[in-house]
């Protein structure tokens, strides 16, 4: 019997054959906790503390095992005993404890730090109920609460509380962990604040909730909606129970480590993950305050202490508060933070960079900017789009703070646990090195003439795709043919991501299509989004797509050819399934709108090539592989936000000039659409493309139809040489390991150990 064996047995004092999938689950659970804690090592040094109000943490038992090296041992294991272990996959609930990019990245990073033996923790909040599910009812999204919590999850709760002042009254927040054990790497913590008097009943008909009573909702959801005052005072609150309690645990544990406070930064490093956790700042330097350091000193160590990093150029999600939400949430807060905007002002800042303006407002990037010793963007065109235009004021007082950290992903998941076979074969071709340093990648390329390997690489892509297919078939009744091209974009509904423009090829080539100019491949076009619940647009272009999808599976001269499969409650699990399943990465944003994108690398990982614009991480995946290996185009990232400066860009000239676009856009309302979709909703839609289109999807439509044409044709045209360039892709996908990331985060910001 193997150790795994025997473990199991001792746990469930029966024989494996004769567990319920749930008993094994919850054996296995323990098993990994009991394993993670002999990989506790003590802290000597600094210690990171990654705040975010997010952590996208994805389902734990495989990913644990992996990095335990138990999970061959475990899958034989039941194997043996007639036991699944897809089958006991499905009986974890997802963790969904946040929206998209940022909040993966932040689980990612965790797994890098981890495995790279370094010390450091996350510290966020203990949703009740993650990102909201997805269904779709009459070809609209609807939400409903998604309770992940069971009897038997992976936070442990601790028997420490820290008080909190909200609003002037005194909360008990309490510390859940949720142990993170690293690839063959040392054992971390995510620490996950709540309160014990939250209340599920308060929850009424979908996601609505009673917001009057905070002690019940305040970590009720991930991110409740924001579009009325409620709820964004719901968020502040939230944002300061996770750093305040998250301040006195790191002065806690440093006073432990035997720091004076004095020399904090010696023992802490704070990583502000966008500004969410900004209001860390001003409490830390309260707290130290408290114990009776001076003003300016506490500053000054906070300002050694903290880093902040940036994700978005969008104006509209840089948070900024009126002063009068913090003065109701955080009363403590705000002489601190006028003392900060004096200081800031004295310092040379003008009314562009000060942190409270005239109207009164308080803009959190500004207050991260001036009071940590670090700003980073996310990939080299974002960072340098921040330093020469939208953070320009700031670039010029301190360019020394500013740097770049291109994001990466974990492969652990992103490869070893989605795609085991392209591992596997991997391994077989270079070794397992690649597993830990993810450069050795770059071996595969000596395969790139080997017609064996190019042939089998292929092979898998097949596999992936049915495995695909048959889960759509099975948990969402939708057919998709594993032979057409799978053409896929996954990632949060926005239209700076452009599904819209995407829309409008779908429909040209519906047009293309019963005008008898066949493509040269079966297409499909899969989705995977959720629209934010208030965003109107957002949700009118999910039913579009809904809508088309319906008119073209009813529509037998087209359906052979082209397919729509909109999949719903996209989240990670979902992920890992349509990841390795990919033959074109859609990543088509409007260029300098996309910070990085990290979806770009999962999918360049798994064997897909990209088409995408010249923006965010396709940058740096561009250069990786060289214009052969990359379906690229659109306008520059310098020319759209000429056209921004200059308001040059009008819509409706390029809807009356162009057929094809006025064609396809004209559609959206049509006899065909209309018969299944809502003329409220897709008239919308169509107003916003003709008269506004703030994301200029229009101008980069005849390019992108191309390009996309183009894709099809190769992939048809020459199988061996489209698998030589994924082959290609996959050799260059090293440097986008997030255990490169981390490891350059360690050397240039945080030193740790
Ligand atoms: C702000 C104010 C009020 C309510 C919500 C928010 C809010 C919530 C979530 C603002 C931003 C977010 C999430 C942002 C995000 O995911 N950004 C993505 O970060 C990734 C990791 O760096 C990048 O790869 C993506 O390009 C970026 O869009």
């Amino acid at each position: 019997m193997t150790e795994t064996e025997i473990a199991l047995n001792e746990y469930c004092k029966k024989d494996i054959a004769h567990c319920t999938y749930e008993e094994l689950y919850t054996a296995l659970l323990h098993i990994v906790e009991a394993e993670s804690q002999k990989r506790l090592y003590a802290v000597k040094g600094r210690k990171l503390y990654y705040i975010s109000a997010e952590f996208l943490i994805g389902k734990l038992l495989s990913n644990n095992l992996i990095n335990l090296g138990l999970y061959d041992d475990v899958k034989a294991c039941l194997e043996a005993h007639g036991k699944s272990m897809a089958r006991l996959e499905e009986v974890e609930p997802e963790p969904s404890l946040g929206n998209g990019g940022l909040g993966r990245l932040a689980a990612c990073f965790l797994d890098s730090i981890a495995t790279l033996n370094l010390p450091g923790d996350g510290i966020g909040l203990r949703y009740h109920c993650g990102l909201f599910r997805q269904n779709f009812t009459e070809n609209f999204q609807n939400e409903t609460p998604d309770f992940w919590l069971g009897s038997h999850d992976w936070a442990e709760k601790t028997a420490k509380t820290y008080p909190v002042s909200l609003a002037g009254k005194p909360y008990t927040a309490r510390l859940y962990r949720i142990a993170v054990t690293g690839y063959e790497g040392r054992t971390n913590y995510l620490n996950l604040f709540d309160l014990d008097t939250v209340e599920q009943s308060v929850i009424r008909d979908g996601i609505r909730f009673d917001k009057t009573d905070i002690g019940k909702n305040l970590t009720l959801f991930l991110y409740p909606d924001d579009s009325d005052d409620a709820g964004r005072l719901l968020r502040i609150y939230q944002q300061y129970l996770m750093v305040s309690a998250g301040a006195q645990l790191i002065l806690e544990e440093c006073l432990e480590r035997g720091s004076n406070l004095h020399n904090l930064h010696e023992y802490a490093a704070i990583q502000i993950n966008d500004t969410h956790p900004s209001m860390v700042i001003p409490e830390l330097i309260r707290l130290l305050c408290e114990k009776d350091i001076a003003f300016e000193e506490a500053v000054e160590i906070v300002t050694k202490t903290c880093a902040y990093t940036n994700h978005t150029i969008l104006a509209e999600a840089l948070e900024k508060w009126p002063k009068h939400y913090l003065e109701q949430v955080v009363p403590q807060l705000v002489p601190i933070i006028e003392e900060l905007d004096t200081l800031a002002r004295s310092q040379g800042s003008d009314s562009s960079t000060a942190i409270i303006d005239s109207d009164n407002v308080v803009h959190m990037a500004h207050m991260d900017i001036h009071f940590t010793h670090s700003t980073n963007g996310v990939a080299a065109l974002h960072t340098e789009i921040l330093k020469n235009s939208e953070l320009n004021h700031f670039y010029r007082l301190y360019p020394e703070k500013f740097n770049n950290k291109t994001n990466g992903i974990t492969f652990r998941r992103w490869l070893l646990k989605c795609n085991p076979e392209l591992a596997a074969f991997i391994e077989s071709l270079i070794g397992p090195d690649f597993k830990k340093d993810a450069s050795r990648l770059e071996r595969l390329a000596d395969f790139a003439e080997d017609e064996a390997v190019l042939k089998q690489l292929s092979a898998i892509k097949r596999n992936n795709k049915s495995a695909l297919a048959k889960w759509l078939e099975h948990t969402q009744n939708i057919t998709v043919n594993p032979d057409s091209l799978f053409a896929i974009q996954s990632k949060r509904l926005h239209e700076y991501k452009r599904q819209q423009l995407n829309l409008l090829y779908l429909v040209h080539q519906y047009f293309e299509i019963k005008a008898g100019h066949l493509p040269p491949a079966p297409l499909t076009a899969v989705f995977g989004a959720k629209a934010a619940p208030a965003y109107i647009i957002a949700k009118d272009i999910i039913h579009a797509l809904l809508v088309l999808s319906k008119v073209i599976a009813a529509d037998a001269e087209v359906s052979g050819w082209l397919q729509i499969a909109f999949i719903e409650n996209y989240n990670v699990t979902a992920a890992e399934k349509m990841i390795p399943a990919c033959d074109l990465s859609e990543q088509i944003s409007l260029a300098s709108k996309e910070a990085s994108g990290t979806g770009n690398m999962k999918f360049m990982l798994n064997g897909a090539l990209t088409l995408g614009t010249m923006d965010g991480a396709n940058v740096e995946i561009a250069e990786a592989v060289g214009n052969d290996n990359i379906y690229i185009f659109g306008q520059s990232s310098s020319q759209v936000i000429r056209r921004y400066g200059n308001g040059s860009y009008i819509a409706r000239e390029w809807y009356e000039i162009d057929p094809n676009i006025r064609r396809a856009v004209d559609f959206l309302t049509s006899e065909k659409m209309l018969a299944c979709g809502s003329a409220e909703h897709l008239g919308r839609l169509q107003n916003e493309l003709i008269h506004k289109d703030w994301f200029q999807t229009l101008p980069d439509f005849n390019a992108y139809v191309v390009r996309k044409n183009q894709a099809l044709a190769d992939y048809a045209g020459n199988p061996l040489d489209w698998a030589k360039r994924t082959l290609l892709n996959i050799s260059k996908a090293g440097f986008f390991s997030s255990d490169r990331t981390i490891a350059e985060y360690n050397s240039d910001i945080w030193h740790l150990g």
